[in-house]
């Protein structure tokens, strides 16, 4: 049995979507480890929600999110920061725990990483963002091997350590998501609704098939959000908003198919497992994460990058896909059990070493 202490994102409060698939990630691994029998207490942002889990609120300023800084910009520490906080506090408690496991994707955890005793696990949830924060973790990939976990290969590959990350791949509670073999005539987009997911690529491709597309997710940046509606007035959008799991797995089964664009290295791509649990096949850029979920004409299609007409193909040869498939593969390599045996030996080798 383990005692664990999970230190959350410092961009928003857990529940609140501003975090993205480590929201996600977070909550599934927290749930699984308390299954087995493990202690979990999760250190989060105050306005945090989680239900069922230990959970310890600290309040302050939240940090900027990292991808919307450019690669040389220097760290940046709000005033009275959450991080600076949440860590404060950890380091507080740090011996009643056998391993405290890092979500942030920030400067501050790997730099404090030196000065704890207790060892640190950290779960970056992004490829490489900047030469700041591309430095610390290099720092720590040499001084703590093994320490650092991603996603998969493909965002390890964007950083100078990738030999030395430990892939875990993702999950999804599947008893919240709801098989459907006969779908309405409408698309799915799903995810933060801001530039690096490229909403607008989704949207036009919808409009070319004149299919309907359902939008969920959390606006994070409003102005991205309003330009797409102008730039498309005519289209048949609808805007379904940020919904928990359980609703979310309620109503995405309905949809034909999942649209994904990322403009950026996808690290995971959380919603793609999310859809294909409820037998929705996803349609990707072939960018990052997805091209490591994604069976080629089994459980959805992968298209060139930015290419909108690639989409419109993929959407148009929806029929070849057994929507069974899809929840096969997610049974198969996105349970909680596959997730939660993936991080336990990872812990086991961390402790071991240290
Ligand atoms: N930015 N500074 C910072 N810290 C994070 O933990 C962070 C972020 N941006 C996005 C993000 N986390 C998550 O939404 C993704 O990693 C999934």
């Amino acid at each position: 049995m383990l005692r664990l202490l999970f230190l959350s994102t410092p961009v928003g409060p857990l529940g609140s979507g501003l975090g993205g698939g480590v929201e996600l990630t977070l909550y599934n691994l927290a749930e699984e480890m308390q299954r087995r029998g493990h202690e979990v207490v999760v250190v989060a942002p105050s306005h945090s929600l989680l239900s069922g889990i230990n959970l310890v609120k600290i309040t302050g300023n939240l940090q900027i999110p990292a991808q919307t800084q450019t690669r040389d910009v220097p760290i940046s520490l709000p005033e009275n920061g959450v991080l600076a906080n949440m860590w404060e506090y950890a380091h507080t408690v740090q011996t009643q725990y056998d391993l405290i496991v890092n979500f942030a994707f920030d400067w501050l955890p790997f730099y404090l990483t030196r000065f704890f005793s207790t060892p640190i696990a950290h779960f970056i949830s992004m490829g490489s963002m900047s030469l700041a924060l591309d430095h610390i973790m290099n720092q720590v990939a040499e001084t703590h091997p093994g320490t650092i976990g991603v996603y998969t290969r493909s965002q390890a590959e964007t950083f100078a350590f990738a030999d030395t990350c430990e892939i875990l791949s993702s999950a999804v509670d599947l008893s919240l998501y709801q098989f459907c073999a006969q779908p309405d005539n409408c698309l799915a987009w799903v995810g933060r609704i801001a530039p690096e997911k490229a909403l607008e690529d989704g949207v036009a491709a919808a409009v070319a098939t004149g299919i309907p597309l359902k939008i969920w997710g959390k606006i994070q940046d409003e102005d991205y959000w309003q330009s797409i509606l102008s730039n498309y007035p005519g289209a048949s959008l609808e805007y379904c908003g940020f919904l928990s799991t359980e609703a979310l797995g309620a109503s995405l089964g309905r949809c034909r198919a999942l649209l994904m664009t990322p403009r950026w290295i996808e690290a995971f791509g959380n919603v793609a497992i999310e859809a294909m649990a409820c037998g929705v096949p996803v349609i990707s850029y072939a960018r990052g994460g997805p091209t490591e979920i994604i069976r080629q004409g089994e459980t959805g299609f992968l298209v060139p990058p930015d290419q909108v007409s690639g989409l419109v193909t993929a959407i148009e040869s929806l029929d070849q896909i057994d929507r069974c498939n899809c929840r096969l593969q997610a049974e198969r390599e996105y349970s909680l059990e596959a997730l939660g045996d993936r991080f336990e030996s990872w812990f086991d080798k961390i402790i071991k070493k240290d």
